[in-house]
């Protein structure tokens, strides 16, 4: 049963994100930053699925959409605007990846490539060694439905049903790859389907509903911790933004059909709940909002006066060596 409190900071965690989300997109429509890729209206999955785990203890390979994901987790709106901006105080790659390449040592994320579906291998190397060691810790790997397509993320999730590995295989499924809808990328109605061909538990749930996703993770999470080993769990939702800041959306999907999604916002199903069960209030709906608007003006501050990388360090953290951020 969650408490009051936890559920407060479950939906401050999404409220922080999307307002962190939506001024990245007004950064790099005022020429600020190069590059955005959006997490807006998967944030539900993200948080809900964190919140079931312990953090700090179990492992995490998150995909690119999972900024409010990385927040839960602890990665800063101020790590995240010093990587938009490539600053060389970017804790993920001191300024030279792509932002949304997450990587976070305090919170056992290691770094990820560009190459969707990497992440599912490493996944299940992650889950082998735990079962080796005799751990009873869990791996949650995100990804979109889309790439559930590559032949890595059959291998990833194969190798983990064969050995009975404490994976938590999350699809995201927001419906397009890009501009491919669904229907054009499996043959199957979604990515859950999938589990009964490669043995392991599948299931769907309605990842607008952050307590829905919290339920069927801590359930799967404990199954894994037990010894019982993965589950494909696909999250359904809706990319509400453009697949990036470089996509135009209109070419392929109708606004009409985007408006229509909007309905189920994430962050106002969570403000529904919990002002009907009284733990969000008007005046407290203020406060977060003043809080989170406070936090990425900061943020935003900050990363712009901070210095780019020099040509000297280019090399840094490349080779092994010391690696001094935390
Ligand atoms: C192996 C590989 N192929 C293609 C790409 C280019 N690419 C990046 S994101 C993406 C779409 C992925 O769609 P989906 O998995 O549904 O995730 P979503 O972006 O919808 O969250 C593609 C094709 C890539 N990064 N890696
Ligand atoms: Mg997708």
């Amino acid at each position: 049963m969650l408490s009051k409190e936890t559920k407060l900071d479950m939906y401050w965690t999404m409220l922080l994100s999307r307002r962190l989300d939506e001024r990245a997109w007004v950064l790099h429509r005022q020429g600020r930053i190069a590059f955005h890729i959006s997490g807006i209206g998967q944030e539900a999955a993200q948080v809900g699925a964190v919140f079931a785990l312990r953090r700090g203890y179990d492992w995490f390979l998150p995909y690119y959409r999972d900024i409010a994901l990385m927040l839960a987790l602890g990665y800063t709106p101020r790590d995240f605007a010093l990587s938009m901006m490539g600053k060389s105080e970017d804790i993920t790659s001191a300024g030279r990846q792509m932002p949304s390449h997450w990587s976070l040592r305090s919170a056992n994320v290691p770094s990820q490539s560009a190459t969707v579906a990497t992440q599912t291998s490493h996944a299940a190397g992650i889950g082998l060694a735990i079962k080796l060691r005799g751990e009873d810790k869990v791996v949650l790997t995100c990804i979109g439905e889309g790439s559930t397509s590559q032949g890595e993320w059959y291998e990833g999730v194969n190798w983990a049903a064969i050995h009975r590995l404490p994976v938590i295989f999350l699809v995201q499924n927001n419906q397009y790859a890009i501009s491919e809808r669904v229907e054009r990328q499996m043959a199957v109605p979604g990515p859950a389907a999938k589990a009964c061909g490669l043995g392991l538990d599948g299931r769907e749930v309605d990842g607008t509903d952050i307590f829905q996703v919290y339920e069927v993770i801590a359930e799967v999470a404990e199954k894994a911790r037990r010894g019982e080993g993965p589950s494909l769990i696909e999250a359904k939702l809706y990319r509400i933004t453009p697949h990036s800041s470089d996509d135009d959306d209109r070419t392929y999907r109708s606004r009409e059909e985007v408006e229509a999604h909007k309905k189920r916002d994430p962050l106002l199903i969570a403000q529904a709940i919990l002002e009907k069960e009284g733990v969000l209030t008007p005046k407290k709906l203020e406060e977060l909002e003043a809080k989170a608007k406070r936090i990425v003006d900061e943020a935003v501050a900050y990363a712009e006066q901070a210095p780019y990388p020099v040509v000297d360090d280019n090399v840094t953290r490349v080779f092994a060596g010391e690696v001094s951020h935390a």
